[in-house]
């Protein structure tokens, strides 16, 4: 089986690379379009990472090299997030119910925000992945919250534009890549499921929080998404 891991910044995918040195599997890189992918054995199976580059169309593009040029079967996003939702805080763990653009606006033709013609304001991710998240989650005694993340362009980080996505989309978390791989992976029918935790609360201190937390809050997303690899049949002693 080949899975991907998408993170959008070095720092979100290093604790998975450095996992898998650890535990001394395989490991090849090839350079495509801009990212680093690295190729990775773990016995029969491969999983492929990559840091996209901030961004929805980094994301895109990552995700769809991913898929079409790597073969990669199941798309796995492991990441950070500010935290929308009242009860999210600093290092808990979401996992994507399903996600939207909450910077598309074509309004001015009568379409509702987040919404482009032939495609969905919001796209579902994996029943099935996300189900076994949960299995897992119970398993290892992890708490994992399930919630509507909001992607855009701009690192939010105001208490007036985070009421907005709120009350625009109903959204938990909001980031800057996960509707983009949703989209992605929706057009080409791969599973896909979209972890972070939580690094900041998206408000006026959420350049400072960002900072202080991206680096624990990655390796809050990557410990677990281990795990799913762990669940997905990938034979990792962690
Ligand atoms: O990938 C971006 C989205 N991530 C999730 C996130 C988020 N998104 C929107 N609003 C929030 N409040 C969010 N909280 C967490 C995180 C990331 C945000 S953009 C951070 C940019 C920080 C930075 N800028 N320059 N550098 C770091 C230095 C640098 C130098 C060379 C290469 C790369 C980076």
């Amino acid at each position: 089986m080949k899975v991907g891991i998408i993170g959008a910044m070095v720092e979100e995918v290093t604790p998975l690379i450095e996992a898998f040195r650890g535990l001394g599997c395989p490991t090849a890189q090839e350079n495509l379009g801009g990212n680093t992918y690295y190729k990775i054995s773990v016995g029969a199976n491969e999983v492929y990472i990559a840091y996209s580059k901030i961004g929805k169309v980094h994301a895109a593009i990552t995700a769809s090299v991913m898929i079409a040029h790597f073969g990669c079967e199941k798309i796995l996003f492991s990441g950070v997030a500010g935290g929308l939702a009242k009860d999210l805080k600093v290092g808990d763990l979401l996992i994507a119910s399903k996600l939207c653009q909450h910077d598309v606006d074509i309004s001015a033709f009568g379409h509702p925000l987040g919404f482009i013609p032939e495609s969905a304001t919001f796209i579902a991710a994996d029943a099935e992945l996300n189900a076994l998240a949960h299995k897992v989650a119970k398993l290892i005694g992890k708490e994992l919250r399930e919630g509507v993340i909001a992607s855009g362009d701009q690192f939010i980080a105001s208490e007036s534009k985070k009421a907005w996505i709120i009350k625009e989309f109903g959204a938990d978390a909001v980031e800057m890549e996960g509707a983009s791989v949703a989209v992605v992976c929706n057009a080409f029918g791969v599973p896909f499921c979209v972890f972070r935790s939580i690094s900041d609360s998206a408000d006026g201190s959420a350049d400072v929080s960002f900072d202080e937390f991206l680096e624990s809050a990655a390796k809050v997303s990557a410990q677990f998404t281990l795990q799913m690899l762990k669940a997905l049949g990938y034979a990792l002693e962690l």
